[in-house]
């Protein structure tokens, strides 16, 4: 299959709305792959009373009838993941946002299932873990087709270039913006609307946020975080180096670097934030906002 990169008008898009979609970048083949890769992960979570370090657990969940809300890094559970990230396929668009040294920093899988799969209340990656400078984005893969009933990924176009909105609630960081405090207008937001197989890719700075999946279809959703190469994580967000060499591994491509890029963005610190607080779902449910939940 053709490397797709980046059209000028793609490029131009991603600079002004903080977004770009690439329809159908995957074969049938290969999406069907990945949901089989996905289900065998699932299963795992058959009997388990908690979650751990891949398991992160829908509220309704129970051992008996296995509810996973999403795989933690899925690319360290199967090579299936780990190989996508690698792919040209990716690796093309991505230098082009990020220039030509990009870095892997986490990866997940928000399994949204049908019928009940978890609301993402509206936030900015950035908040939970500023950089040097923001030249980071998110990759999305839709393992499943995605309309507009089973919760799509909704992104405010050009929210990018704006402020880093306040996630606190009560003086603790809870990864969601009050949208209706903030006086912030969702009118002009853009589902991403696309078939299995698509890819999105999402400035780090992107107000974006998602619905319950209330259909019976599911919404699947990989997400790949990376980096510019001379992106170096503020300490105290939740990104950190535990070792040159380790952050030096997560290189994609390109050569590493020991001089960070500064660049003058605006940053908040995510501290303090809540010590149990293990996934974006469980920061969030330490706040009564969101516009999802009340809508729910
Ligand atoms: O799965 C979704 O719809 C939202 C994903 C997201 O924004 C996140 O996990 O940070």
């Amino acid at each position: 299959m053709q490397s797709p990169l980046l059209t000028d008008q793609q490029l131009a898009q991603y600079r002004d709305a903080g977004f770009v979609i690439l329809p159908s970048v995957l074969s049938a083949d290969e999406v069907a792959d990945m949901r089989r890769v996905t289900d065998e992960i699932c299963a795992g979570a058959a009997g388990m009373s908690e979650g751990d370090d891949v398991y992160d657990l829908e509220d309704s969940h129970t051992p008996e009838n296995p509810k996973v809300r999403r795989i933690k890094n899925p690319v360290l559970q199967h090579k299936i993941f780990d190989d996508l990230m690698r792919d040209e396929r990716l690796l093309g668009p991505l230098r082009q946002l990020l220039g030509p040294a990009v870095r892997f920093k986490t990866s997940k899988l928000n399994m949204k299932s049908k019928g009940y799969g978890a609301p993402v209340e509206w936030h900015q990656d950035w908040a939970f873990y500023p950089h040097t400078n923001d030249d980071l984005t998110a990759v999305g893969v839709l393992l499943n087709d995605v309309g507009p009933d089973n919760g799509p990924l909704n992104f405010l176009p050009g929210s990018h270039k704006g402020p880093t909105y306040d996630h606190h609630h009560d003086g603790v960081f809870c990864g969601a913006v009050d949208i209706e405090k903030e006086g912030i207008d969702l009118s002009t937001a853009v589902p991403c609307i696309a078939p299995a197989g698509s890819v999105s890719f999402h400035h780090v700075r992107m107000l974006h946020g998602s619905d319950a999946n209330r259909s019976d279809k599911d919404r699947a959703l990989l997400l790949y975080e990376m980096a510019a190469g001379d992106a170096f994580p503020i300490a105290g967000g939740m990104s950190e180096i535990v070792s040159l060499q380790e952050f030096d591994a997560k290189l994609l491509c390109g050569e590493p670097t020991l001089h960070p890029r500064l660049k003058d963005v605006p940053v908040r610190m995510p501290l303090p934030r809540h010590s149990d607080a293990t996934s974006i779902y469980q920061s969030q449910s330490k706040a009564d906002r969101g516009i999802y939940k009340k809508s729910g």
